[in-house]
């Protein structure tokens, strides 16, 4: 990992629709990423997208692409793609995984970010629970985007609570989306009146463990808001890893002035215990906000989760284990013959 960054350097992208509208909310919200950049197959992604440079790569196919074909789409535009990453000390990469362009593109962004001398953290958002179809091509971008990243912070759908099964797809998202793009912006402050914050050092040093790391959020008003909020956090990532694997965690308290001393310590102190380790590195950060009345959120990144249920999402994976190289084997998908296709409407 790099040594003192300058913020001028941390870059962050969107891929695909859920990349694009996590990154673009990002931009409004975080003081540290001060480049942002936006990437996908669908020029509709755009109309979210906050300042930044776009790059669109057309699908000459009017059937939806898998992940390997929209890799295959993307050769002729690596050159644009490695321009995004130029100069870049620290590249986010963000994307939902299971569906085409995400999937396909997060894994060659982070390659090429990594090829150009950045660090390259990966924030893969894991489909809901019902996606059930959208699991197998996740399970496979997720370790893909592992290979070629420093450190892959998962944000998981599927652990998602507090929204009524009523709910559409889209108020979902725009949940998930907050609670994402608040515990990232949290993550991702600069020093400032208001806040104590993390630094970018040691959320870099917390994700470049072996494994995987989590990232969830919580807020809770109760009397008990500390440890509630810590519990109702972290409770998601027992359902798809081994709590006790947790090596670091990094945890922001956000709220009013009123966040005392004894309330940040209890959150570091009772950490450990919760993940089940005594010995879990915790780093803090405190985040004041005003207007946020007796609530409290907590936002905690947790890493060193070597293995996890997204193993078990690319079922072939778990028959042939290392020597399973299907994906490998699917890098890039070209389309044979397309440029002799005559048009429909000739
Ligand atoms: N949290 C969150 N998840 C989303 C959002 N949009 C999509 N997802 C999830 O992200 C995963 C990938 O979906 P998309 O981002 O729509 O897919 P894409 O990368 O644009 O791929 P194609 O449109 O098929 O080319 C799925 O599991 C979606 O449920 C969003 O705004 N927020
Ligand atoms: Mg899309």
């Amino acid at each position: 990992m790099s040594g003192s960054i300058s913020s001028s350097e941390v870059v962050a992208i969107g891929i695909g629709s859920a990349g694009i509208r996590i990154v673009s909310a990002l931009s409004r919200e975080t003081t540290l990423v001060n480049r942002f950049a936006y990437v996908t197959c669908d020029a509709a992604d755009l109309e979210s997208a906050g300042d930044g440079d776009q790059l669109v790569i057309e699908s000459p196919l009017a059937q939806k692409p898998s992940p390997s074909m929209v890799r295959g789409f993307a050769l002729p535009h690596h050159d644009e793609m490695r321009r995004l990453v130029r100069d870049a000390k620290v590249v986010f990469v963000v994307a939902g995984l299971g569906r085409a362009t995400g999937s396909g593109l997060a894994p060659v962004v982070a390659g090429l970010a990594r090829e150009a001398g950045a660090d390259a953290v990966s924030i893969a958002v894991m489909p809901f629970d019902f996606e059930e179809r959208l699991r197998f091509y996740a399970g496979l971008a997720l370790k893909r985007l592992r290979s070629v990243s420093n450190g892959v912070v998962v944000v998981d759908n599927g652990s998602l609570f507090n929204v009524g099964s009523e709910a559409t797809l889209k108020e979902l998202y725009e949940v998930a989306n907050k609670e994402a793009v608040k515990a990232l912006g949290s993550l991702l402050a600069r020093q400032s009146q208001d806040s104590i914050p993390v630094g970018l050092n040691k959320v870099l040093g917390t994700v470049a463990q072996q494994g995987y790391s989590f990232l969830t959020s919580a807020s809770s008003g109760s009397v008990d808001k500390t440890e509630e909020a810590l519990s109702r956090a972290i409770i998601g990532i027992g359902k798809k890893a081994q709590m006790k694997d947790a090596s670091h965690a990094v945890v922001v308290l956000t709220g009013d002035a009123s966040i005392s001393a004894s309330e940040t310590a209890t959150a570091v102190r009772r950490l450990g215990s919760m993940f089940g380790n005594p010995n879990l590195d915790v780093e803090y950060a405190v985040s004041y906000r005003s207007g946020a009345g007796s609530q409290l959120q907590v936002s905690v990144l947790a890493s060193g989760f070597t293995q996890t249920k997204y193993d078990t999402y690319d079922p072939i994976d778990s028959i042939l284990g290392a020597k399973n190289n299907i994906d490998d084997s699917l890098e890039c998908a070209l389309v044979e013959g397309l440029g002799q296709i005559a048009p429909c409407d000739q």
